[in-house]
């Protein structure tokens, strides 16, 4: 090229001189000339690297006292956190949100697991008992694909155990009708309830059995631990555990009725740390009553996440009464149809922005909540100030979500349905209004007609969360490279300073941002 150009040694002075290239947060959310966005209406400009994805570090907090080392959270619906999803979010270094969609013993049960589950250990085993016959474990081996079983008095937990029935004891037998107390081996090596799992592990290897029963002082069968689990044994340095017990944080949600007030009582007893009122619209007097309650009753032994909010009017009356987090979005949820019937709501990106920034002066976290649809709308929520996503859809579908798999016209699929949809108000029958905190959630007593405020429908499988979550881990770890900050930390305080750059998309530049001009393609998300 040949004209008058500058030296190039002068770029960085020049640069100095001219406006900063696309917008600040403050810009971008400028409600005269954005209305309500949400996370694909923007991206977020690309800064400078000089350090490694791997580095980036992802410790938030969930609420005001809880500190974790990934900013990952799952949803209180019942086809979402149970035990499974909630020891595995904790362990993957997030947190399960326990739903309440159930008897408050069933709820205090779940967290009872959560709080007791140590690695390696398995707290729940399938039981069987003497009477069960080889014809009901072949279909448990069908269904289980596990190797052996323990056998107890009752053929439950917690039981006396009489013994164990592995593959060796019924290889050679073919009579469905026979019966377990027949087959099973009565020479047994267990452990004592207590035992570490290093000390369980090498009883384990010495005895050379494949799974070791663990009791307690009645000899009752409490958990199990098994050889082949000790050879896929895993770390987990980002679990989110409390500091002296070492046990993992644990969540859960509750209404705010009176008897939620019980319930409650039942749920500390069980260990729990961090409660959620959960209620779609939670600027209300009962709210703030239920917060305040909570505040003198249990005072700091339980952290308590308010919600939901999307405008600052609301968020401050729950802060003044006390909450420790917040719980923004309204109608965004991926099975919801309340901004379609109520009429309210607000778009994530805005309420999530508004809120955040006036929540940090009292410094209480926010969880986005509702539509987090992939890896890129989970770092801009961070960006715009969330210090965790709250997910739904997204964890639905997987190995540890409750709920069974089915096949429809060729697919994997498991049921996903809103807490406000009637499907999840009908769970329980004609006892459900006495059970259901969906029912509580999204009706009063008084409603003699019920309006819906979701849908029910299905997700694909997603595998197990112990690969897709740390698949959002690293998907999020190279956002933040991109963006060139090292931390959420480091992200919020260059969005605050306007460091951190924005720019609008106009729906040619969404479609341009997504695959597009090819015939056919496979979308792997991750290997
Ligand atoms: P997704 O992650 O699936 O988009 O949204 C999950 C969130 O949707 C939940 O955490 C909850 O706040 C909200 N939600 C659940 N059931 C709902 C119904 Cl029926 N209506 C409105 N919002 C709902």
């Amino acid at each position: 090229m040949s004209g008058n150009f500058l030296d190039y040694k002068t770029a960085l002075e020049v640069l100095k001189t001219e406006v900063r290239d696309g917008l600040s947060a403050e810009e971008l959310m400028d409600p005269q000339i954005s209305g309500g966005l949400t996370f694909n209406d923007f991206l977020i400009l690309p800064g400078f690297i000089d350090f490694s994805a791997d580095k980036v570090d992802c410790e938030v907090n969930i609420s005001r006292n809880f500190r974790i080392k990934t900013p990952f959270v799952s949803s209180p619906m019942d086809t979402v956190t149970e035990t499974s999803m909630a020891i595995n979010m904790a362990l993957l270094g997030g947190v399960g949100v326990l739903h309440n969609n159930c008897s408050a013993d069933e709820q205090a049960d779940m967290v009872r697991s959560v709080k007791k589950f140590e690695n390696g250990f398995i707290t729940d085993p399938i039981v069987i008992s003497p009477e069960t016959t080889l014809g009901e474990v072949w279909a448990l081996k069908d269904k289980y694909a596990f190797s052996g079983f323990p056998v107890t008095e009752d053929g439950k937990l917690n039981s006396k155990l009489l013994g164990i029935l592995t593959s060796r004891d019924i290889q050679f037998i073919y009579d469905s009708e026979t019966k377990v107390s027949d087959l099973m081996t009565c020479e047994l090596v267990v452990a004592q309830e207590g035992v570490t799992l290093e000390e369980a592990n090498q009883i384990l290897r010495e005895s050379k059995k494949g799974k070791l029963p663990i009791v307690n002082g009645n000899y009752e069968c409490v958990a199990l631990l098994s050889r082949s689990d000790l050879l896929k044994n895993r770390n987990f340095p980002l679990a989110s555990k409390r500091p002296h017990s070492k046990q993992l944080v644990c969540a859960a949600a509750i209404g705010t009725r009176p008897d939620d007030r019980e319930r409650l009582a039942k749920l500390v007893d069980a260990g729990l740390d961090i409660v959620i009122i959960d209620s779609s619209q939670g600027n209300s007097s009962y709210q703030i009553e239920m917060i305040k309650y909570i505040k003198e009753t249990y005072g700091n032994r339980i952290d308590v996440i308010a919600g939901n909010v999307v405008t600052r009017e609301q968020a401050a009356n729950l802060i003044a009464a006390g909450a420790d987090g917040l719980r923004v979005g309204m109608g965004s949820g991926s099975i919801c149809i309340t901004q379609e019937v109520m009429a309210v709501g607000r778009p994530l990106g805005t309420a999530v922005y508004r809120i955040a920034k006036f929540a940090r002066q009292f410094g209480v976290p926010v969880i986005a909540d509702g539509g987090i649809q992939n890896v890129g709308h989970i770092t801009k929520a961070l960006a715009l100030g969330a210090s965790t996503v709250m997910m739904g859809s997204l964890l639905a579908g997987t190995a540890e979500s409750p709920g069974e798999y089915f096949y429809h016209e060729g697919k994997r699929l498991k049921k996903f349905r809103g807490m406000g949809s009637l499907d999840a108000m009908e769970k329980g029958g004609p006892n459900a209004k006495e059970n259901s905190g969906s029912m509580k959630r999204y009706f009063s007593e008084s409603d003699s007609i019920k309006v819906a405020q979701g849908v029910a429908g299905a997700v694909v499988d997603k595998g197990s969360i112990r690969k897709f979550v740390p698949y959002l881990f690293a998907g999020l770890q190279h956002g933040l490279q991109d963006i060139g900050v090292r931390s959420i930390k480091d992200l919020q305080e260059g969005v605050y300073n306007s460091v951190v750059r924005f720019e609008k998309r106009t729906a040619a530049a969404q479609l341009e941002g997504g695959v597009h001009g090819l015939h056919s393609y496979e979308k792997r998300l991750f290997s």
